[in-house]
């Protein structure tokens, strides 16, 4: 066994960890600790402040599900806007879209593309593409400010601490909401509800005012806490399910490693434990 690099779950007084062969980058920013490493048991590993953000393993997991979920609901999505994400990997699976004629991606951190590009070119490099801005700037203050629309909008943060905890605030939502066009879509990255039920009630709480639909979807990622993570999926007009294009994800056909018609569908399927949480919300 070589080094291991453990990440400490406090809510369950337990912890991952995994052998690491060693350190490709480690920068400490003005916002947060950055570090890939190489491990022999998932590839490389983006880790910020100590928690796993990316592995090379599972991450199209995390990517396909958080991106293909709301531009097969929309019809049409033509501008996207990515909060956080500076991986790179989100804006990889929205450009897979054909009607995606341009992303918007803010990140409060050039270090994490930086590095990304660097070190997990096949996570990053579409952060290159012509279709694509970078901005390099506080996500609250970009979403106050902005005067452009958006079809989609996916916060893709960290978690709701340090920098990664405007971007869960009822102020950040709301204007997330005035810069979403009639039939927009806003979907989020929502933590583990297996063991953080107050967080993900949370997050419904909020945007369920503010939306006329509101759900969440989950997906398995087995190297985010407890394995069980949820997405939230906030909607102008658009049902997840019953407006899903069905068709247009036959046609496209595309290579997905998780994403599928079928999963689309079943994601929405929340287990009971999962509905008592949004229930004793009402
Ligand atoms: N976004 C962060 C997910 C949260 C993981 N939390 C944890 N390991 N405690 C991932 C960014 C990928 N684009």
């Amino acid at each position: 066994m070589g080094i291991r690099y453990t990440e400490e779950y406090p809510e369950v007084k337990g912890a991952l960890s995994f052998d690491m062969e060693k350190t490709l980058f480690y920068e400490q920013t003005p916002f947060q600790k950055i570090e890939i490493v190489e491990t022999p048991g998932f590839g490389r590993v983006l880790i910020i402040d100590g928690f796993i953000m990316l592995t090379e393993k599972d991450e199209f997991v995390y990517h396909e599900m958080i991106a293909h979920v709301p531009l097969y609901v929309h019809p049409n999505p033509q501008r996207v806007l990515v909060i956080g994400g500076g991986d790179g990997g989100t804006v990889r699976e929205c450009l897979r879209h054909k009607s995606v004629a341009h992303v918007d991606l803010v990140d409060i951190d050039e270090a994490v593309s930086r590095a990304c590009l660097e070190f997990m070119p096949t996570v990053a490099d579409k952060l290159l593409s012509e279709r694509v801005t970078c901005r390099f700037e506080d996500g609250v203050a970009f979403v106050k400010n902005c005067k452009e629309k958006y079809d989609v909008i996916i916060i893709d943060s960290t978690d709701p601490i340090s920098v990664g905890e405007g971007l869960f605030s009822p102020e950040f939502y709301q204007d997330c909401y005035n810069l979403l066009t009639d039939d927009g879509i806003l979907v989020n990255q929502s933590e583990s509800p297996s063991w953080l039920p107050e967080l993900v009630r949370g997050i419904y709480l909020k945007l369920n005012k503010l939306f006329p639909k509101m759900f969440f979807f989950n997906a398995h990622i087995p190297t985010y806490p407890s394995g069980h993570w949820a997405f939230g999926f906030a909607s102008k007009k658009y049902h997840p399910v019953e407006d899903f294009q069905l068709e247009k994800c036959l046609a496209d056909n595309l290579d997905f490693r998780y994403y599928n018609a079928d999963i689309h569908r079943a994601a929405f399927a929340l287990p009971s434990f999962f509905r008592e949480i949004l229930r004793e919300t009402e």
